[in-house]
């Protein structure tokens, strides 16, 4: 009903109760979903490609012949996509790698503790990597190029991208192929939920075993990604843990609210489970006004009007009166997206903690962090920002220590080592430096 005003909440940070409800997320019923989660791994661990194929029947109403889709890519899995398109992905794929490639570290790091005890870290890509793109309600495309590429860039030597297949032709997205195709995907795995990160985790006749699992998914998909990182069998990594996208915008009364409102709404477009604050600072009632009225019109015109009415029922505005109390507020929440419209927003960047990524100022919309300016939009939510950081160029790979040491090294911090393995009972550790130090002459044979 076009008449019902699609508002906000509004509280004032003093209101505790208030606060409290509109920055607590919602409970992840993860434990309860295992139950339903576990025959599917257990069928796929068992049955492998047969019960993909009954299993993408069953959830994705589409029956295969192959569950997989193998590099190079026939040109029928290409149809519908425009130049336009690919211009546009290619833009976004050269800026998301232009920043992955910065933050590939090229030398070792090497540094000698003491004389003769060289130290030294370097990284290696992890081997095989699967990347869940999640189908349902919105295709992205945009994250298999924010995974694929940093994937690629890092070194990954199998890049297995796993995709539902449309019930409408049994095929994934041509923008996800053409994506597959950029970052030399081998495989893509025409299925969703638990048994596609099963299949990748354990393997299948013809789905690669990978080492790490990545990408966003439903319920299902979080918690199968719990469950084979938990299973040594597995032997397998996630990213992250992941719950409903989220945004928080500050803003001051010099804010645009057709800009403040927008950026609202293209969160809340996510899902009705998305998580939209909008934490004001000392802003007036007008402006407050003003802002509804523009999330109400532009959200009219959304054809995912449906979702972002349901999601800004429980979205709110919270009014401080300070910058400082603003980001307080902020770092408490923890946001997977940080929005700053406020004057010098730059300025406050150094008091954000914890938060995702950061947007800063007026026209620094989330929609290009999401797609195309090089950041990655693979990101904490849930509060989990205060622990880990988004998708990297490191995400994708792992670090190996090394050390050499001369017999000078060796008679600079051998005796503290046998010192410390005498008082832990481990006289096999102690020896191996003394047997070495006393050839040396470094050390009496009885010491
Ligand atoms: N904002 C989402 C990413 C996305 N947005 C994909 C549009 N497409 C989570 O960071
Ligand atoms: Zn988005």
């Amino acid at each position: 009903d076009v008449n019902v005003p699609i508002h906000l909440n509004v509280v004032k940070s003093n209101d505790i109760e208030g606060v409290t409800k509109a920055v607590t997320r919602p409970i992840q019923k993860t434990a309860e979903i295992m139950h339903l989660v576990n025959p599917i791994i257990e069928n796929v661990r068992a049955n492998g490609d047969k019960a993909l194929i009954e299993l993408t029947a069953k959830f994705d109403g589409v029956q295969l012949k192959q569950p997989v889709l193998e590099a190079p890519y026939a040109d029928e899995y290409f149809e519908g996509l425009t130049q336009e398109m690919k211009d546009a992905l290619d833009l976004s794929i050269e800026n998301v790698r232009k920043f992955h490639a910065a933050q590939l570290q090229t030398e070792p790091l090497v540094v000698e503790t003491q004389p003769g005890v060289v130290c030294s870290r370097f990284p290696r890509a992890i081997e095989r990597v699967g990347l869940y793109i999640p189908g349902g309600t919105a295709i992205l495309p945009s994250t298999a190029l924010m995974l694929g590429v940093p994937a690629k860039v890092a070194g990954c030597k199998e890049i297995v991208f796993a995709s539902p297949p449309r019930k409408s032709d049994g095929k994934v997205s041509p923008e996800v192929v053409y994506v597959a195709s950029k970052v030399g995907a081998s495989k893509i795995v025409l299925a969703g939920g638990a048994q596609a990160v099963a299949a990748m985790a354990y393997g299948t006749e013809s789905v690669p075993k990978v080492d790490k699992i990545l990408g966003p998914g439903n319920q299902f998909v979080t918690a199968a990604k719990m469950y084979v990182q938990n299973d040594t069998q597995a032997l397998c990594s996630i990213d992250m843990p992941a719950g409903p996208s989220e945004v928080l915008v500050v803003a001051d009364e010099e804010a645009d609210e057709d800009f403040v409102a927008a950026d609202l709404l293209s969160q809340a477009e996510h899902g009705v489970d998305s998580q939209v604050i909008l934490v004001g600072v000392n802003i007036s009632d007008d402006k407050v006004a003003k802002i509804q009225e523009s999330v109400h019109k532009q959200a009219l015109l959304l054809p995912r009007i449906d979702i972002v009415r349901k999601c800004i029922a429980h979205s709110t505005i919270i009014l401080c009166n300070s910058y400082n109390e603003a980001f307080d507020m902020s770092n408490k929440y923890a946001p997977e997206h940080l929005i700053l419209q406020i004057k010098d927003a730059e300025k406050y960047v150094d008091l954000v903690e914890h938060a995702g990524s950061i947007f800063v100022g007026a026209y620094t919309p989330e929609s290009c962090g999401d797609y195309s300016s090089g950041t990655n939009h693979t990101l904490p939510t849930y509060g989990y920002a205060r622990q880990y950081s988004g998708a990297n160029t490191a995400t994708f790979q792992k670090f190996i220590t090394s050390q050499n040491i001369t017999p000078e090294g060796l008679d600079n911090i051998g005796r503290a080592v046998m010192c410390v393995a005498k008082k832990e009972g481990l006289d096999g550790h102690r020896n191996a430096v003394k047997i070495r130090m006393s050839k040396l002459g470094l050390i009496a044979s009885n010491f």
